[in-house]
C-alpha cells in the first residue's frame, strides 16, 4: 500500500495512526500542500485523487481509496484487530458523532483551500488565523461538552482503548496548537489527547517524525 500524504495534514495524520494502530505497512508518499503551488493541485495528483486533496490510500492492486474516515474503517474492515469503533450501537454512534464533530464541522472550515479563499477575498493573515480559531473553539466547546463526566468517557474517549474519536482528536488539537488555540477551556480533551499520543502507534503518527517533517 501506499499513502499519498502530508506530514501536517490532519487527515492523513488519522490514517497513519489507524495503519500504526493495524500494524500495516505502508509506504508513504509525500505531497507537499505548499510547495510548487501546492503538490496536490498538480494534474499528476489530480489523476489520483479528483478531489486534490491528501490522504489518498493506493492499494497494492492499484485501487486508490480517498476520504479519511473511509479509508480507517475500509483498514478496520480488512483487518479487524484492535477495533476501531466500539462492539455496541450506541458505542459506535457516540465515536462516530466525535469523529464527525472533527472531520465534518471544524476540519472543512478550516481546510487550506478555505483559508486561501478568504486571502482571495481581501481576509489578511490574522484574519484568517481569527477564522480558524473561531471554528476550532466552536467545535471543541461540543466535543468537550460531549465527554466531560460521561460515564462512556475512560482514559480514551470512548472507554479505555482509543477508537475512531481518538484517531481525530489528536491530529485537530495538534492543528489547534499550531494555531495557538487556547486549550484551557477543554481539559478533558487535553487529558484525552495526550493520553492518546502517549500510545507508539499515535506517536509514530506525528507530524514532526515524519520522512518529510520539514
Ligand atoms: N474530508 C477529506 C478532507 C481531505 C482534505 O481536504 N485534506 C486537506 C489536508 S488536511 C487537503 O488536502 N487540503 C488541500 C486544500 O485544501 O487545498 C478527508 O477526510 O480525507
Amino acid at each position: 500500500m501506499k499513502l499519498y500524504g502530508y506530514f501536517r495534514s490532519s487527515t492523513s495524520y488519522r490514517v497513519r495512526i489507524a495503519l500504526n494502530l493495524k500494524g500495516l505497512p505502508c509506504e508513504q508518499v509525500p505531497v507537499h500542500l505548499v510547495r510548487d503551488g501546492g503538490q496536490h493541485l498538480s494534474d499528476a495528483y489530480r489523476a489520483i485523487n479528483p478531489a486534490a486533496a491528501v490522504p489518498s490510500l493506493v492499494l497494492a492492486d492499484g485501487t486508490v481509496l480517498t476520504q479519511s474516515l473511509a479509508i480507517c474503517e475500509y483498514l478496520d474492515e480488512i483487518c479487524p484487530q484492535p477495533p476501531l469503533l466500539p462492539p455496541d450501537a450506541l458505542g459506535r454512534a457516540r465515536v462516530r458523532a466525535f469523529a464527525q464533530g472533527i472531520a465534518c464541522d471544524i476540519h472543512p472550515v478550516d481546510n487550506l483551500r478555505v483559508l486561501k479563499y478568504l486571502g482571495a477575498l481581501g481576509h489578511d493573515e490574522d484574519a484568517r488565523n481569527t477564522w480558524y480559531r473561531h471554528w476550532v473553539t466552536e467545535g471543541f466547546r461540543a466535543l468537550e461538552a460531549m465527554v466531560a463526566g460521561h460515564p462512556s468517557t475512560g482514559r480514551h474517549v470512548q472507554g479505555d482503548a482509543p477508537t475512531l474519536a481518538d484517531i481525530c482528536l489528536v491530529p485537530q488539537m495538534y492543528n489547534a496548537r499550531r494555531f495557538h488555540v487556547d486549550l484551557a477551556p477543554y481539559p478533558t480533551l487535553c487529558r484525552l489527547d495526550e493520553a492518546a499520543r502517549a500510545l507508539p502507534a499515535f506517536a509514530a503518527a506525528a507530524p514532526e517524525v515524519q520522512p518529510d517533517a520539514g
